[in-house]
């Protein structure tokens, strides 16, 4: 007897490349059926078959408050009665606007849209127009959304399936990007050594969550923070994912690092589809219609989007927020270190506020080389023997995974026992 996910997958594939409309959700390097979803709500997910799972993917992180969270719903319900989309500026445009300068003092003005990708994307093109300079510098294993410049050695769903640079994108575009190793201050420093006066920006994962959970040393991200207002270029923070998730004030609060310009999305749509890109005044009045750098959206802003985002963003400041959700994270990444080690199994977690990594290996890796020396197969099984207990992780070896303020210690606890159990069977 197919399941109702078999049947609604062999469906999808008739109209729909892969089945799905994110290549990282076809569960293609963990082998199997993928989830199609109806319901969330708080820490869980039910699936068309009518299972539910602990969620730990979160929509790949805008779920921090968990699904369906009650203020968030109430904001979006009284948003759709009084219309979807103007095309026009409204009200909320400017509280969210506000609300994020306020909490992002990097931040002296902002532009909404409606993708991470877009965020990134036009902070790139705004960082080129700025300096009249070409060259942007990414890092091995970092995603930054699927425009064309960016396609070159990125992480997420490019590395899980490995073609880390895309086929489509021209040579004349991706000459402009130049990709180095990510935490080797020594390798960026020599770039600037030879390059510095053509270096538009450098745009990085200030916590990579694309290649698996990497830390950043204080030391790369210091240096590079050096190294671009020494040479003129702008310093990108790319916090789509960090942004909100890993503490209140975002990567660049947790390490002190100002950037030029920071890209923003997923936890401040709250679940819809919002983004955001701003930073230096004199930076961003380069953007149309202030300056001549182009740059536009149908949807951008839009009135329900902003309005789960202010809902969202309003129920982060919570007191303890942070320190709860960084508990819980923790709680997981040592309960399963520990089940691990029980068995014997060389396995090793760690995580950053609200998100974490799992690698089957004996130690956290730190570079990109030693996120592929980590055992990929293992993690596969791992997947599997936890998605059939009812624990849903990030169906790839190269995503981090991310806790919600709703998951509860019983929820944290109860995923603990499952992988022991597994692990138990390994010996
Ligand atoms: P979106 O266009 O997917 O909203 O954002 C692109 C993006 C930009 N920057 C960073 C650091 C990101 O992590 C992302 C998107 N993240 C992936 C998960 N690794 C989205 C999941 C997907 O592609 O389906």
């Amino acid at each position: 007897m197919t399941s109702r996910n078999q049947q609604l997958f062999e469906r999808a594939q008739r109209h729909i490349p892969g089945g799905v409309n994110s290549p990282v959700r076809a569960f293609r390097s963990v082998g199997g059926t993928p989830c199609f979803f109806q319901k969330g709500i708080g820490p869980k997910v039910q699936d068309a078959d009518g299972k539910w799972y602990t969620d730990y993917v979160g929509s790949w992180g805008p779920m921090i408050l968990g699904h369906a969270h009650p203020d968030v719903i109430a904001a979006v319900q009284a948003a759709v009665v009084d219309g979807l989309s103007f095309g026009a500026p409204t009200e909320k445009e400017v509280d969210i606007a506000d609300l994020l300068c306020e909490l992002v003092p990097s931040m002296d003005m902002v532009r909404l849209v409606s993708s991470g990708t877009e965020a990134t994307m036009s902070a790139i093109r705004l960082a080129r127009g700025y300096t009249g300079r070409d060259i942007l510098i990414k890092f091995e294993g970092c995603y930054h959304g699927h425009s064309d410049g960016l396609l070159v050695k990125a992480g997420s769903g490019l590395l899980t399936f490995g073609n880390p640079s895309s086929s489509g994108v021209p040579a004349g575009v991706a000459e402009n990007t130049m990709v180095l190793t990510y935490n080797d201050p020594q390798e960026l420093a020599e770039a600037f050594a030879k390059h510095g006066d053509k270096i538009a920006a450098v745009i990085v994962e200030p916590v990579v969550g694309n290649m698996n959970l990497i830390a950043p040393t204080q030391a790369f991200l210091n240096a590079m923070r050096e190294l671009c207002t020494k040479n003129g270029s702008v310093l990108i923070f790319d916090e789509v994912m960090t942004g909100f998730r890993v503490g209140l004030k975002s990567a660049q609060g947790l390490f002190g690092i100002t950037p030029d310009l920071s890209t923003f999305g997923k936890v401040v749509g709250g679940g819809m589809p919002l983004g955001a890109f701003g930073g230096k005044r004199e930076i961003m009045e380069q953007i149309a219609p202030l300056g001549p750098v182009y740059q536009a959206g149908t949807l951008s802003g839009n009135p329900i989007a902003t309005a789960a985002g202010l809902a969202t963003l309003k129920l982060i400041q919570a007191p303890d927020f942070y320190e709860n959700l960084t508990a819980k994270t923790k709680a997981l990444c040592d309960g399963l270190v520990a089940a691990a080690k029980k068995h014997g199994v060389a396995f090793s977690a760690q995580n950053i506020g609200g998100m974490f990594g799992l690698y089957f290996a004996e130690k956290c890796p730190g570079t990109y080389d030693e996120v592929l020396a980590c055992d990929k197969e293992a993690f596969n099984r791992f997947f599997h023997a936890m998605l059939d207990a009812g624990h849903y992780f990030a169906p790839s070896a190269f995503e981090a995974g991310f806790v919600s303020a709703a998951h509860s210690d019983a929820d944290i606890a109860a995923t603990i026992a499952a992988a022991d159990a597994w692990f138990a069977t390994l010996k």
